[in-house]
């Protein structure tokens, strides 16, 4: 409602409380409280510069909690309506907000570093995000009057992994941490690489829109000859390696992080130094993380955050929430996700009933935070559950055997043994969704929801190996870790391994938009060489079968009766990953033309050398 002037809205929530908007001007303000704006640039321990928007709320008498966030990617319009625009239940509670521009972004002063690595906090002039976090809370407490001396920290993606780093060492105010979407090991399963895979659009985007200068820098990949943007797929394969990527980008300064992926294609120290999950056994401060089953980015990081987190965590406040959100779409209020649909605006359920209460209990010592420990929005049946861990007891690893005649069997071995074969030819990669494919961050992209695509458009494919497993009779719950454990030789010496689960909606499904719809649940690659180490490659044997094993991840989803479960292998997924020659070269960054070679991969069904999913069963 809004009064006789239209100056003044009130929007009321069905729970029975409401908040005022203000109109100034023509526009109404998307606020919940007045706020005092101000801007600081705050001395670190060395002496560097950080740049800091405060919003104080002038309306509240206080004294309040600080929630702040760190961010890579500019604070300068920070202002009460863009922050809280994702967020209206915290901006309903009112606190003091801080937004940060890290070391060497936007009006900060220093030099940024991809990721930063953790100093060694023995020595007392060393900086990294977490010791710059201490500084400039200790210089709020003593300069925002009222604040009640403790502090929040939140932030999704590259702020998600800032969140994590205020929770390390932390400053003794920090009471709370929220970590959303957070990349936690951009080697082993976040942006840049997944277990030894090099991202190849987006280690080249990412890096470029961040490092050319210190604002963000739009990516294109030109025009083609009709004067149409570009097809990223085209884009890559022409140029081959990632060294040629680098040498016909136009780009003339060394960009550090494109250097990174050149020089520590394996996980050297380099890496390893940079993988939060190596440092997370001392963190005591309560922490909430926060994930999607279908972040494009960074899903691993928050599953493994919370599970590196889980065996220290004795004082039961190490919490997590995943739902089948995109990157940081939690932040929408939407009932759906590209096809899937949810019902509900989990979003907005997550925020008021998770996030707001645990930032009110830890902050405000206001009752209502009752999670647990993790909240899951199972897809399928589409209900939030809540678990006194993840995965819960219950859920049981069980094997699905993929046969040679493209069945597969539970509870008992594949009745059809041998193998199933595909060529994988590097010159004629799987598209890993539609094209064209635009830069990751272009107006055009449909990056955000690749991972929904419907597999239809490669199924079939002879470079796509597929098993079916019809459900006719009860509804599959899998809740936890899905992985694949595949026994397979190539005629090659190197080569990756995607696996895909995928549930096939009937072809008489209600929803028209979903009949036959094939949809991923879980998904990842494996480079090859990686077998046996990740920071020592090896040239795999040709001929010889051998064991490949990895995660597709947590999950929590029921097949539905009616449906089919399929399983698809593969060997390119392009040009999300960049293709493996097939030929063991020591630097695939910098494989020449000649190196790239069709390839035939036999994934081997037993009876000794059963290839097979591993999944969670609930009973
Ligand atoms: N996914 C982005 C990112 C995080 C960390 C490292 C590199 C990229 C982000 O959305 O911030």
């Amino acid at each position: 409602t809004s009064d006789a002037e239209g100056k003044k809205l009130v929007v009321s929530y069905g729970d029975g409380s409401s908040i005022t908007l203000r109109r100034t001007g023509n526009a109404v303000r998307h606020v919940f409280h007045h706020y005092e704006r101000r801007e600081a640039m705050i001395p670190m321990r060395d002496g560097i510069k950080l740049h800091v928007v405060i919003l104080t709320p002038i309306d509240i008498p206080g004294p309040l909690p600080i929630l702040m966030q760190r961010t890579p990617y500019g604070v300068d319009g920070a202002s009460e309506a863009g922050f809280f625009a994702g967020r209206p239940e915290l901006a309903r509670d009112g606190y003091i907000y801080v937004e940060a521009d890290i070391r060497g972004r936007y009006k900060s002063e220093g030099q940024f570093v991809m990721c930063r690595p953790l100093a060694d906090h023995r020595d007392p002039k060393a900086i990294d995000e977490s010791t710059d976090t201490y500084d400039t809370i200790a210089w709020l407490l003593k300069n925002i009057p009222n604040n009640n001396g403790r502090v929040g920290v939140l932030g999704t993606s590259y702020p998600g992994f800032l969140a994590m780093m205020a929770g390390i060492d932390p400053h003794p105010a920090v009471k709370a941490i929220s970590p959303q979407a957070p990349m936690i090991d951009t080697w082993m399963g976040d942006d840049f690489f997944h277990n030894g895979a090099f991202r190849q659009t987006y280690g080249y985007d990412y890096a470029m829109g961040l490092e050319s200068s210190k604002e963000n820098t739009d990516v294109s990949y030109g025009k083609d000859a009709d004067g149409k943007p570009r097809d990223g797929f085209e884009y890559f394969l022409d140029r081959g390696s990632f060294a040629e990527d680098v040498k016909r980008s136009g780009v003339k300064k060394e960009l550090p992080t494109w250097e990174a992926f050149l020089h520590h294609p394996a996980y050297d120290n380099f890496w390893y130094s940079r993988g939060v999950e190596h440092h997370l056994n001392t963190v005591t401060v309560p922490t909430l993380s926060v994930g999607g089953y279908y972040d494009q980015e960074d899903m691993w990081g928050p599953q493994e955050e919370y599970a590196s987190l889980e065996p220290h965590d004795t004082k039961h406040e190490n919490f997590l929430v995943l739902g089948p959100w995109r990157h940081g779409s939690w932040s929408s209020s939407s009932r759906h996700l590209g096809a899937l649909q949810y019902g509900e605006p989990i979003g907005k359920e997550y925020r008021a009933q998770i996030e707001a209460k645990f930032f009110g209990h830890y902050l405000k010592d206001e009752p209502g935070f009752d999670l647990e420990d993790t909240a899951s929005f199972q897809t399928g049946s589409n209900t939030w559950h809540r678990y006194a861990h993840f995965p819960p007891s219950e859920s049981k690893p069980t094997a699905f055997d993929l046969c040679g005649d493209g069945s597969i069997s539970v509870g008992s071995p594949c009745a059809a043994t041998g193998k199933i074969s595909y060529v994988s030819d590097p010159a004629n990669p799987v598209p890993y969704r539609h094209r064209p494919i635009q830069p990751t961050y272009s107006e055009d992209s449909q990056w955000f929801n690749w991972m929904l695509e419907d597999q239809r458009f490669v199924t079939g494919r002879k470079d796509v190996a597929l098993w079916k497993m019809p459900i006719p009779d009860h509804d599959v719950t899998i809740t936890g870790e899905v992985i694949a454990d595949i026994y397979a030789a190539t005629t090659g010496s190197d080569g990756d391994f995607v696996a895909k689960l995928i549930d096939q909606y009937p072809d008489d499904d209600p929803d028209p938009t979903m009949r036959g719809y094939q949809l991923m649940t879980n998904m990842e690659i494996f480079r090859g060489r990686y077998r046996t180490s990740f920071e020592h490659p090896e040239a795999l044997k040709p001929g010889a079968m051998n064991e490949f094993k990895w995660s597709l991840h947590d999950v929590d989803h029921v097949f539905k009766k009616g449906h089919t479960i399929l399983v698809e292998i593969q060997s390119t997924w392009f040009p999300l990953y960049d293709r493996n020659p097939q030929t063991f070269v020591p630097n695939i960054m910098t494989a020449r033309p000649e190196d790239y070679k069709a390839e035939t991969i036999s994934i081997i069904a037993g009876p000794a050398h059963a290839s097979k999913i591993l999944l969670p069963v609930m009973p």
